[in-house]
């Protein structure tokens, strides 16, 4: 039953493991171009120290079904930063410590890093979504100083999927997925009980992902890999 100790004890677990991320994975410090410029654990990496928190490399995946529908997930309780918040299907960091998620050329490190993190948090298999199965469409600088003790900085790589998988929600990470057609965006957001993440909402208020997603048939006309777009 939930109040059970079982249950207690699996919340607690989880809760840990966050932790545990926080301090064993180092993330990929950059300057505003983009360039990197050393590592942080991913705990210095988000936490806010007055009006500043470190910049550093990260991804956001949108992903797509064969009908065009979009898979919003809710982030879970455990998450330190973002507990709960509603957002894109999958973000997160290439990893300074595995090494080929370092590598630039055509942002390959980006999508081995979003297949790993597709297959941690969504369940999708490997041999699902490959690294050349993304579409790479710009970068998007952005700082939200969330609940004033953990943040955001980053430079955002925004990658596109559209492809069949099979989901299977890691409840570690993430507490719901739902598909949303893009004639029911407005409303769907409208209806959620939860707020959005800043850097989903900042996307879809500036109007990008209504453009990429009525064109995830051409979407090579709206690579940018030259502007560092500030949100
Ligand atoms: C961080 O996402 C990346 C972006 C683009 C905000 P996250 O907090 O979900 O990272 P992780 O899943 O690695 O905890
Ligand atoms: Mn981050």
């Amino acid at each position: 039953s939930r109040y059970s100790f079982a249950h207690k004890l699996a919340e607690s677990v989880e809760n840990e493991k966050q932790e545990l991320f926080l301090d064993r994975e180092n993330c990929i410090l950059v300057d505003g171009n983009d360039k990197n410029v050393g590592f942080a654990s991913k705990r210095d990496c988000h936490k806010v120290s007055g009006n500043d928190i470190k910049l550093h490399r990260a991804f956001s995946v949108f992903l797509f079904n064969e009908k065009g529908e979009m898979l919003l997930q809710k982030r879970s309780n455990h998450k330190i930063t973002f507990p709960n918040c509603y957002t894109n299907a999958c973000c997160s960091h290439p990893l300074h410590d595995i090494e080929n998620e370092r590598d630039e050329l055509n942002a390959i490190g980006i999508k081995r890093a979003a297949q790993r993190r597709l297959n941690f948090e969504l369940g999708i298999p490997n041999n699902q979504v490959r690294p050349e199965n993304f579409h790479y469409l710009t970068r998007i600088h952005y700082i939200d100083k969330g609940d004033g003790i953990w943040g955001e900085h980053e430079i955002d790589y925004i990658l596109f999927l559209q492809k069949q998988v099979d989901v299977k929600p890691n409840p570690g990470e993430v507490s719901e997925v739902l598909w949303i057609k893009h004639e029911n965006l407005e409303r769907e957001i409208a209806s959620l009980s939860s707020p959005l993440t800043p850097w989903f909402n900042l996307i879809l208020k500036s109007g990008r992902l209504n453009v990429w997603w009525k064109n995830l048939e051409r979407l090579k006309k709206f690579e940018d890999y030259e502007t560092i777009h500030k949100l």
